[in-house]
């Protein structure tokens, strides 16, 4: 199977080592939905990154969605399966999910928007509903060791870790570290995975 995109997606990201930590064999090709754009067009109509092509030809996009055939074809799954740890680990997931979504619409606003046309009043929205991401996350995150090895990485710790690396990518100076010491450490410790080693998001 294929996986299209680049790593600096938190969604190309998460997949990547997604695909890893299950084992999964892969190529990646790192095509942009940007500077690339007619390439990635010519595997994917709607230009959405991630793409996966499947061994048959089947084109699947939506991180969540690759990562769920991912795990069927794996037969195991990086959400824990008994009740407590699955619910933090769905509600680590939709909060990193959250952030990362946040993350790039400001990106976007900025990036792509004339800067005649930025619209103050959805950027401050969107600011605080990122800030209120991660500090939810940082309560959940406060409460877990950091990730002693791959084995114990669950799909909350990994769309949490890769969030982060995204969001102090793209906008250092919108969500400060010190302010959230847990994530940062839980982060810094997940960057040292061989999974994570191996999808560098630059
Ligand atoms: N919910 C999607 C979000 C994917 C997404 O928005 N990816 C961005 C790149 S970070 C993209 O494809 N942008 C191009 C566009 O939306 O036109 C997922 O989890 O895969």
């Amino acid at each position: 199977m294929q996986l299209v995109g680049m790593l600096d997606s938190p969604y190309v990201r998460r997949v990547a080592i997604s695909l890893r930590l299950l084992g999964t064999p892969f190529v990646h090709r790192p095509v942009s939905v940007f500077s690339t754009f007619e390439q990635f067009r010519a595997i994917n109509p709607v230009v959405k990154a991630p793409t996966l092509v499947c061994d048959d030809g089947t084109v699947l996009m939506d991180s969540t969605l690759i990562v769920d055939y991912a795990e069927a074809l794996a037969g195991r799954s990086l959400m824990p399966a008994d009740g407590a740890s699955r619910l933090r680990a769905l509600r680590m997931t939709g909060l990193a999910l959250a952030a990362c979504e946040k993350t790039v619409q400001i990106v976007y606003e900025h990036q792509l928007r004339p800067a005649e046309k930025l619209h103050q009043p959805w950027l401050d929205r969107v600011q605080g509903q990122l800030a209120a991401a991660y500090s939810a996350l940082e309560r959940e995150v406060a409460g877990l060791p950091p990730p002693a090895d791959e084995s114990t990485m669950t799909q909350g710790g990994v769309s949490s870790a890769v969030a982060w690396a995204f969001t102090q990518l793209m906008l250092p100076e919108a969500i400060a570290p010190g302010s959230f010491p847990a994530l940062a450490a839980y982060s810094a410790r997940a960057e040292t995975l061989p999974a994570f080693l191996a999808s560098p998001q630059v």
